[in-house]
């Protein structure tokens, strides 16, 4: 049976009981099993907003025979059920529910991406996904889960990829400032450096810890963008793509308070 990994995450109103009534309806899904869930992991809000509160994140693995589409249905109808209100992209919220991976299955639907497209370097994510799940492979990278979550703490080096250094400069700003914001008074912090194609290739740094890419225009797919901006073809990507409203600077000092921030199990 297809095992499908969710992401759960609350940071309004009675967090804990929304998360485990959730959890509650997950298992008596139809055609869904509960295989196994992760504790619970404080983390602070990434994105959105100013002065929400603190999230509560975890992870579900399901075992499952609904395809992925009406899978998001049964998510999206435990959310309604949660009260969840849909206004400001990343605003605060009662329950989400996000569709991780399903198998190795990679999708570019209007209604649903797989694997989620903002998972592959977010701690909140990550760390509790590997707690049940770390030898699910992530198919875009080619990582597994594990692999993925243990790069984020044994990383040195955020780095900003683009096709000119033009694109890459004022983002390296954003996260060099986002870094200091996220890790105050650390006695080291990760190095911020950029990569671009067009500059004369050394060497791609080795021990990343998180690799911001902005997506070139004409890239098809992501096998298409990693081979013209010269990444190595597998590995975590925090793809920037300006989507949904939020832009590339946005985007990226998101992708590294999500990527350093502590998480911490409660
Ligand atoms: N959608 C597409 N792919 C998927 C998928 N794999 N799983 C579509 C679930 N939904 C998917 O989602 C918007 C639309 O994405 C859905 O209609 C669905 O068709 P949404 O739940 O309505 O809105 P959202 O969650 O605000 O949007 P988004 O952009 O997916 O948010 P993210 O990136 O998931 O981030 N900080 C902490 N500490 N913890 C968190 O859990 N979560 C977010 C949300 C931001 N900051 C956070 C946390
Ligand atoms: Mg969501």
């Amino acid at each position: 049976m297809p095992l499908a990994l969710v992401s759960l995450g609350s940071n309004l109103g009675d967090r804990r009981r929304r998360l485990e009534h959730a959890l509650v309806e997950l298992a008596t899904t139809t055609h869904t099993r509960l295989r196994r869930r992760s504790r619970w992991y404080r983390s602070r809000p990434v994105g959105g907003p100013a002065g929400q509160g603190e999230f509560l994140n975890g992870a579900a693995l399901l075992e499952t025979k609904l395809p992925p589409l009406a899978l998001l249905d049964e998510l999206q109808r435990i959310e309604q059920l949660a009260d969840r209100q849909r206004e400001v992209r990343w605003s605060a919220r009662t329950l989400d529910l996000d569709l991780l991976l399903y198998d190795e299955l990679v999708l570019a639907d209007q209604r649903l991406t797989l694997p989620h497209p903002r998972m592959a370097c977010r701690r909140f994510v990550l760390q509790p996904a590997a707690e049940i799940a770390g030898a699910l492979v992530h198919p875009a990278s080619g990582w597994t889960v594990g692999a993925a979550a243990r790069q984020l703490s044994r990383g040195q080096r955020i780095v900003i990829a683009a096709a000119s250094p033009q694109i890459a400069v004022p983002l390296h700003a954003v996260a060099s400032s986002a870094i200091r914001d996220t890790l105050p008074g650390a006695a080291t912090l990760p190095s911020v450096e950029y990569w671009s194609s067009a500059v004369p290739a050394t060497r791609f740094p080795a021990d990343v810890a998180l690799l911001l890419a902005v997506s070139p225009e004409n890239a098809h797919s992501e096998t298409a963008a990693r081979r013209t901006l010269q990444l190595p073809a597998t590995g975590p990507v925090s793809w920037l793509t300006g989507a949904g409203g939020t832009s590339p600077a946005e985007e990226a000092a998101a992708a590294v308070t999500a990527a350093f921030a502590p998480i911490g199990a409660i």
